[in-house]
């Protein structure tokens, strides 16, 4: 597999909004491959001026793991250019075939990497957020296998975060629910992101690790959608409610 060329397939699909085929169609690869053709593409993307702002964990609840039909816990990386203000607009043109999914943010105050406990975990946590991350697959049909989306960056095309609570609020199991012009389209709770979010970003730290390098303090890391991500179209108004965290929204 030539790495530089898949990860830069990848990102001319992202900037030309234009999906490409599955690059498993074309010759085999292994995760560690996928992982590092998400590097590169990665590192092109900090190469044209993004800065680095954090992680993001995917396929950590049964429904997600169900809706793709992989079921592997997996990284991903985001950059500042994916930020989308709570509040703000984004434009249906910027993407592919955008979805939409609630998520929990944690906010860094310590480096973590390797295998660490949850308790671990939670003590390099400075703040906590509902969030709303979209995601773009840049395959077709949004079908891929795990190696494919793992080069994909996770499809990560832009998150939103919520106001900062602090992080002795207990995750373990809050009530989420996701709205589309004030109707509700997915209820769910934290409690489906691997048992407890904490769990999830412990998993970060052992795959940023495997990645080759450490979650940053400063970083944000999303711990993966509650539930399954719902496709969004023109004119939605996107809202997300979390017990005890509160709400986060944005329009598109
Ligand atoms: C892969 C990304 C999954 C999550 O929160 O589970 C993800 C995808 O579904 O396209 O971000
Ligand atoms: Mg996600």
């Amino acid at each position: 597999m030539d790495i530089l060329k898949a990860a830069t397939a990848l990102n001319q699909a992202t900037s030309s909004t234009t999906a490409i085929g599955q690059l498993s169609a074309e010759q085999h690869f292994d995760v560690d491959t996928a992982y590092r053709i998400q590097a590169a593409g990665v590192a092109q993307r900090l190469d044209r001026g993004e800065k680095r702002s954090g992680a993001k964990m995917g396929l950590t609840s049964r429904a997600k793991a169900a809706q793709m039909g992989v079921d592997d816990v997996i990284y991903g990386r985001l950059t500042d250019a994916m930020l989308v203000e709570d509040g703000g607009k984004t434009a249906l043109e910027a993407f592919i075939h955008p979805r939409v999914e609630p998520e929990i943010a944690f906010l860094l105050k310590a480096p973590l990497s390797g295998n660490v406990s949850p308790a671990q975990a939670y003590s390099a946590v400075e703040a906590i957020a509902p969030a709303l991350e979209i995601i773009d697959s840049r395959y077709t049909n949004f079908m891929f296998s795990l190696d494919d989306v793992v080069a994909d960056n996770c499809s990560a095309a832009g998150y939103v975060v919520g106001p900062w609570c602090r992080a002795d609020i207990d995750v373990a199991n809050l009530g989420m629910i996701l709205e589309f012009n004030g109707r509700p389209v997915q209820i769910g709770s934290s409690a489906a992101i691997l048992g407890h979010p904490m769990r999830s970003l412990a998993a970060a730290a052992r795959l940023a690790l495997a990645s080759g390098e450490q979650l940053e303090a400063g970083w944000i890391v999303l711990a993966g959608g509650a539930t399954a991500a719902e496709g969004l179209g023109a004119g939605t108004a996107v809202r997300l409610c979390v017990e005890k965290l509160g709400q986060v929204g944005f329009s598109i």
